[in-house]
């Protein structure tokens, strides 16, 4: 071979590629380590390992089983409802739906997951299903990325591993590339995304159309994500490299070369989102997660499997640049491509969790051991990685859709290190994901982790990754048919062959580009890493350097911000911080001037802080001012987050579901503080009439239980008083606008009638049609169906079971129609939290939260500087103007007009404002768009 291995990684020669170890284990190379490791944590049996490993085939079936018996043909299952999701069938989720092509997605994604796991068996039956019931052909708009990673990835897997299994001479005899030919008529359905003169795909295509045709629906976007772009290679070249077809390995090359080119060039840096036809940067700020992600994993990985060591070059230049402004360890933040020591944002994305993983793959151990215990320490706080967590590690945005990039990178790490702490690790993660995301049809998404409530949702990735790694983790090389190391693993852990490398590569150094950056650093050259350096004789290495982060998480002083201060320490003043900012002193509006900030009273009594960077003092001084524009603005959002109700749950807690369904709730502005220690819990009955809007003629239906209601007609608190007056202990009320969810709509609070509403002593919660018609459903199948509500759900099994069968029903009920007040430690440890995260992060007297929430607006009309000018007196570039942002202090807002509904406490039209003007604030949105 002439790539990786031709380079000859220390010596001796292996029997096949070199590379082949790497792919499975990371750097080859490193295998050793495992024998070097002695001592640490206590070593794992191999009796607890084969447990846990048979727990991970137990979950697969339970996820794999629902899919199959009452999802498949449909792409995804819906654990919740138990059923597909059919797109066009459901209310449209946005982008996300994008990954949804009518072609079982699920069932493709998990071919070769059905090998590793040993179930052989089940795999011969998956792939004539596939042959026999799958369309790719359907008038659907899918994404391009997703569709590559997902469909093609999956076609080539299950092709890989079906010639591999048809070679041992058992399983497979049939079969004569089927999988393939599937899998080259969606490469030639890919192919028109490619027509633009970038040569960067459109970021969607219609299976049946194409683009741009009039029947097509899409081709007129002009962005498109890095990762999306840079996502392909692999899988094209596997194509093309399987088939002979060299076209789908050209354009592939083509697109990365165009990034390689566009990077920028100071940092080399990329951005997150690209124009596709001018290759302009339409996103500056650049990470390692949503956007960007699995393009930097591809270039390392295209090397891997190609033996092109220009992808190895590039792969090591941005690399460098990572390492030098993006990792902050234990943190990843994003920074600006144009100003790499400028931080773009204050947050972390849960797919940067990849990262470690891909680190090892490097052989640079010492950061990812970092990053992975920092984000352990994350999971270890809310079970789950929240979608994205602020730099002292509190939630920021608080879903989790079971991603596995963290089981993936604890799986290369323990490969690496053979460290048994990562099998702890994972353990965890298997007993997580069992406490909280299962449900009796498989497993849902977690809507947000602080309440343990779930999403109608298991995407496709949650088989064809996380089963994955979870079962090599504790798996012994006899423990899996195939050598594992003769694969590498694509983003979504699809597996190719690693003797592609030699096969087909005609066009291997065709259309490459041939500048590039020579680096003097020893780490890359074209060896493999040296073991003594990753482990210095240390049996203790990877613990001796998770040792200090231990406390990371609770005792936050993160480094991103110590950076800023770092750079100030030689004797010059600290810019001001946001944070510190006090309208009333002097010092800091005199600050204000020379960064450029000025303060504007208005006549209705609002302020506005507006940044001409062309008034600042000096570039630096702009600069700060930039800074400080930024930070006010994330501070002011964060603030507008913190003062929302959290979300309520409502868990169904008996049989069979005992506790493991938790549906979101909006709560009420009156009624029992659900939030203050108390939880209700209690049978549900329906109550007559049924919108609750006058008394009720079944008061013995609902006396000593939550009665539930249906929305309209009259106020939220009417309702109340009508159940409250018949006895009922609680309330749910149910969305009349059929088909609502809170997946697709924004939760709110109930607002009271304008009177006094302290006689409602009740708790009442809202839940939207989809969410309620699960509990109205479960009474009609158990009749008997009783509810936990509160403002976090409850530990489930096995507690609910044995509650279950150790009282009869009638004494559950009694006893169960209480209120009880909770003394759970979960519950005061989860205030204790919030309330120092309240102090934390409580701004100065002058900018009381309760200010900020008022504060926090920006004014698009009173954007008064001159781009061209900013540009050219501060040297700085366009996104200066962006941030040439205004913050006022708004009035208070009216109530919404209907009295009846309160949305978020008075947010939302703060959060309108906000959402079209800061930049931040828009990411993550444009991440879900993008990639996710
Ligand atoms: C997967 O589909 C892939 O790993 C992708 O690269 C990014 N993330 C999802 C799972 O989180």
């Amino acid at each position: 071979m002439s790539g990786a291995g031709g380079r000859g990684c220390g010596s001796p020669v292996p029997q096949r590629a070199p590379w082949s170890l790497v792919a499975a284990t990371a750097a080859f190379c490193l295998v050793s380590a495992t024998s070097v490791w002695t001592a640490g944590a206590e070593p794992m049996s191999r009796e607890e390992k084969q447990k846990l490993g048979n727990q991970v085939l137990e979950m697969f079936d339970h996820a794999y089983g629902n899919y199959m018996e009452h999802a498949y043909p449909a792409d995804e299952l819906m654990p919740l409802t138990c059923r597909g999701r059919v797109r066009g069938q459901e209310p449209s989720r946005g982008d996300v739906d994008d990954a949804l092509g009518k072609f079982s997605l699920t069932l493709i994604d998990s071919l070769d997951t059905l090998v590793v796991l040993n179930k052989t068996k089940e795999f011969e039956d998956a792939v004539r299903k596939v042959l026999r019931d799958v369309n790719l052909d359907n008038d659907v708009v899918v994404s391009v990325f997703e569709t590559n990673i997902r469909v093609l990835g999956g076609l080539l897997g299950g092709h890989s591993l079906a010639i591999m299994l048809k070679e041992k001479g058992e399983y497979m005899q049939w079969y004569n590339d089927e999988l393939l030919q599937m899998a080259k008529q969606l490469g030639y359905k890919l192919l028109p995304a490619f027509n633009t003169t970038s040569g960067l795909p459109y970021p969607r295509i219609n299976l049946k159309f194409g683009i741009r045709k009039p029947e097509a629906r899409t081709g007129t976007e002009t962005d498109t994500c890095t990762a999306c772009a840079g996502t392909l290679i692999l899988e094209f070249a596997a194509l093309s490299r399987f088939t002979g077809a060299t076209i789908f390995e050209e354009y592939a090359r083509k697109a990365l070369d165009f990034l390689w080119e566009k990077r920028q060039r100071s940092s080399n840096l990329v951005g997150v989102t690209i124009n596709i036809h001018t290759g302009d940067w339409v996103r500056k700020d650049s990470g390692v997660g949503a956007g960007i992600d699995s393009y930097y994993e591809y270039l390392l990985k295209a090397y891997v499997l190609l033996g092109d060591d220009s992808f190895l070059e590039r792969f090591n230049t941005h690399y460098d640049a990572i390492m030098r402004y993006i990792s902050q360890p234990p943190l990843l933040l994003d920074v600006h491509i144009h100003k790499p020591m400028l931080n773009a944002r204050t947050w972390m994305d849960a797919l940067l969790a990849f990262f470690p993983g891909l680190q090892v793959l490097k052989g640079d151990i010492r950061p990812a051991i970092e990053t992975h215990e920092m984000l352990y320490q994350v999971i270890k706080k809310h079970n789950f990685l929240p979608e994205a967590f602020t730099t002292d590690f509190r939630v920021h945005w608080a879903q989790h859709p079971l991603r596995p990039e963290f089981a993936e990178s604890t799986y290369f790490l323990y490969k690496a290190t053979g460290d048994p702490y990562y099998l702890e690790v994972g353990k965890t993660l298997i007993e997580n994901l069992n406490k909280y995301a299962r449900v009796p049809c498989g497993f849902a998404a977690m809507k947000d982790v602080r309440t343990g409530s779930h999403e109608d949702r298991m995407d496709s990735f949650f088989l064809a990754e996380m089963f994955k790694y979870l079962y090599l983790l504790f798996a012994d090389k006899e423990d899996i048919i195939f050598d594992i190391e003769d694969y590498i693993f694509t983003t979504e852990a699809h597996l190719l062959p690693l003797w592609l490398s030699t096969t087909n590569q005609s066009i291997s150094k065709k259309n490459t580009t041939s500048e590039y950056t020579e680096l003097d650093d020893s780490n890359f050259d074209w060896t493999c890493p040296n073991t003594q350096i990753l482990f210095p004789n240390d049996p203790l290495y990877a613990q001796s350097i998770r040792e200090p982060l231990k406390n990371v998480v609770d005792k936050s002083c993160p480094r991103g911000i110590i950076r800023v201060e770092e750079s100030f320490r030689s004797g010059a003043k600290p810019p001001l911080r946001a944070r510190d900012f006090m309208a009333t002193n002097p010092e800091h509006l005199e600050i204000l001037k020379k960064m450029g900030v000025s303060l504007i009273h208005l006549k209705d009594g609002r302020v506005q802080l507006v940044q001409h960077a062309i008034q600042a003092a000096s570039s630096i001084d702009a600069e700060d001012g930039l800074r400080f524009m930024q930070e006010m603005i994330e501070l002011s959002s964060q603030q507008q987050k913190e003062q929302q109700l959290p979300p309520r749950a409502v868990q169904i807690v008996s049989h069979p579901f005992f506790g493991r369904v938790v549906l979101t709730a909006g709560p009420a502005q009156f009624g029992l503080d659900l939030s203050k220690h108390k939880e209700t819990r209690g049978f549900v009955a329906s109550s007559k009439p049924y919108n609750g809007c006058s008394e009720l003629t079944n008061p013995e239906a609902v006396m000593g239980k939550i009665a539930l209601i249906q929305r309209g007609q009259c106020m939220f608190a009417e309702k109340a008083r009508n159940i409250q007056n018949a006895g009922a202990i609680g309330g749910i009320v149910i969305d009349d606008n059929e088909g609502s969810s809170s997946d697709t709509a924004p939760l709110f609070q109930m607002a009271g009638d304008g009177k006094d509403t302290d006689d409602i002593k009740i708790p009442m919660l809202f839940l939207f049609s989809k969410e309620g018609s699960i509990i109205l459903d479960a009474i009609r199948e158990y009749e008997e169906v009783e509810v936990l509500l509160s403002d976090k759900a409850k530990d489930r099994d096995p507690e609910m079971e044995n509650e279950e069968q150790s009282s009869p029903e009638n004494d559950s009920q009694n006893q169960s129609a209480e209120q009880v007040s909770s003394s759970s430690q979960e519950v005061d440890s989860v205030d204790q939290e919030s309330s120092e995260e309240n102090s934390l992060n409580s701004p100065p007297e002058s900018l009381s939260p309760a200010d900020m929430d008022n504060a926090a607006s920006i004014s698009p009309s009173e954007q008064t500087s001159n781009p061209t000018e900013n540009h050219e007196t501060t040297n700085l570039n366009g996104e200066c103007t962006d941030l040439d942002n205004q913050l006022q202090e708004q009035s208070e807002t009216e109530e919404d007009s209907n009295p009846n509904v309160s949305w978020g406490k008075k947010v939302q039209p703060i959060d309108s404002i906000l959402a079209d003007w800061n930049e931040d604030i828009e990411a993550f949105e444009m991440m879900e768009k993008d990639e996710l």
